[in-house]
């Protein structure tokens, strides 16, 4: 076990851990195992209960850290805790630094706290995140790497760090709110995918967003979206050296792209077939851009084309990304819960003739309209749910006037979602399709994304289900 002393210097005085939910819980105990002096704050009373069931740590309310704040040496925020909050606000005023769980991890691998530090593969962007780290951690496993998807998929940095098993790869999602908190942070290679508005609200301003993602282009291999307008402006300003980049058209010198059906590398290659580009899941054109991405990256650390292959075949995407959850009639009921800004949604949407749309939840500060105004006229019907419901039932009868709206004022998971699919059913007609793609966060009513595309499944499987007893 490691001593005190091989630390960092700041994790050697008293730490305070902000956030008692899933990166607080794993933080604190990776600190605590190292005989770190840890103190846990959170508003929720019962999640810091919770906490210390778990972890040999102390626990406070977030009001008595910050009187305490003279007696920490550190303080090491959970993404979601904005920079605003009081607490960390008043750190930084006391000169206290304040960094995330990812930071942390990162400092302490590089310490050789956990053997030889650890290599990094960072994949951000505001869409395609999750499945381009899970197709990057098939493909690095398949290339015989021991490597694991961890960070904002759902598995922390720190859990993979301590595995019994040793994990030499670690393939992070990383989040802007991640990438803000961890300011040294430096992959071996990293992968922005795309940029479009999201979590304004949180960073302030678009361009303070993409500055906090462009942190994963710091290490020595760094890769970009070739077809995004916005991030390719970006990374000219950023200069940064020997930049490659992935494309759905024809490769050029520095990219991956597709030639012929096949997914080529002429990044890292000249002119290597990887893979078929037909049969990826998920399919069209956005499954096709992950996997160049993550085929990007994972060769750049010499995978070859036949392990990047074999990955992409066994790959099946995750739930709530636009699976079809059931069909009646001719109408398919698709599950695209996964959409939590308009960006996403747009890709949702794009591709259907006749919509009714299940729309809403927390904006988070983007602006809805040019989402609407470009999808009007595939929609049939907007069914609207969620605390930015007036702002998006304005922007529907502004830019959609020929849409039936349809809105919910209820705040209960499940009557709100009964509602809307009852109302989804009797509009239906074939050739619709009944999607699930909020262009909004869910937390405002629900635990998650996962929670709100679960309930919709269940409730459009059990109608369907009740409509069959009632015919036989
Ligand atoms: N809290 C306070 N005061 C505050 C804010 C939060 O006390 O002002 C407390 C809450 O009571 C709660 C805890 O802090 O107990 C929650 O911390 P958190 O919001 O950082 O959430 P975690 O449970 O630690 O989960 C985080 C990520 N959450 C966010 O970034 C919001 C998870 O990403 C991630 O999987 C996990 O760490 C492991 O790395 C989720 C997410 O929604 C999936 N991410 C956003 C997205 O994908 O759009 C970025």
């Amino acid at each position: 076990m490691t001593e005190l002393s091989h630390l960092p210097a700041q994790l050697q005085g008293r730490v305070l851990v902000a956030g008692a939910g899933v990166s607080g819980i794993s933080i604190a105990r990776m600190l605590s195992d190292l005989h770190c002096d840890v103190v846990v704050a959170d508003d929720n009373e019962t999640a810091r209960h919770i906490l210390i069931e778990m972890v040999d740590a102390q626990e406070m309310s977030t009001a008595q850290a910050r009187a305490e704040l003279d007696t920490f040496s550190v303080v090491v925020t959970s993404p979601g805790w904005r920079p605003d909050s009081p607490l960390l606000v008043d750190a930084h005023r006391r000169g206290l630094e304040v960094i995330g769980d990812v930071e942390v991890a990162w400092r302490l691998d590089q310490a050789g706290v956990f053997g030889e530090p650890h290599t990094w593969l960072a994949v951000t962007g505001t869409n395609g995140k999750t499945t381009t780290t899970a197709m990057l951690a098939g493909m690095m496993n398949e290339g015989g790497f021991a490597a694991k998807a961890v960070g904002n998929i759902g598995v922390p940095v720190s859990e993979a760090l301590t595995a019994k098993e040793r994990i030499e790869v670690l393939v992070a999602e990383l989040s802007s709110f991640q990438l803000h908190w961890a300011p040294t942070f430096k992959p071996d290679a990293g992968v922005l995918l795309n940029l479009a508005e999201d979590h304004i609200d949180w960073h302030g301003s678009m361009r303070d967003y993409a500055l906090a993602k462009a942190k994963v282009l710091s290490g020595a291999v760094a890769v970009i979206g070739a077809d995004d307008a916005y991030l390719s402006e970006l990374v000219e300003e950023l200069n940064i050296a020997d930049l490659k980049s992935f494309t759905l058209g024809e490769p050029a010198a520095k990219q991956l792209g597709v030639r012929g059906g096949e997914l080529v590398d002429n990044a890292f290659a000249e002119q290597l077939a990887l893979a078929p580009a037909d049969g990826i899941n998920p399919a069209g054109p956005a499954g096709v851009l992950d996997a160049l991405a993550a085929a990007a990256i994972a060769r750049s650390q010499g995978v070859s084309a036949a392990a990047i292959a074999a990955a992409l075949a066994a790959f099946e995407v995750a739930g709530h990304r636009g699976q079809v959850v059931a069909t009646e009639d001719g109408v398919d009921f698709i599950d695209n819960s996964k959409a939590t800004n308009p960006h996403a949604a747009d890709s949702a949407l794009a591709g259907h003739d006749s919509v009714i749309w299940i729309v809403g939840g927390q904006l988070k500060g983007t602006d809805i309209s040019e989402l609407v105004i470009k999808h009007a006229a595939r929609l049939k019907a907007a069914l609207v749910l969620g605390v930015d419901r007036a702002e998006i039932v304005e922007a529907l009868k502004r830019h959609a006037p020929a849409a039936h709206i349809f809105v919910t004022d209820s705040t209960d998971p499940e009557a709100a979602t009964a509602e809307l699919v009852a109302e989804a059913f009797r509009l239906k007609a074939p050739g619709d399709t009944v999607l699930l793609a909020p262009a909004a966060a869910s937390l405002d009513m629900f635990k998650g994304m996962g929670q709100r595309g679960d309930l919709f499944a269940r409730t459009v499987v059990e109608t369907i289900e009740q409509h069959v007893e009632e015919k036989g």
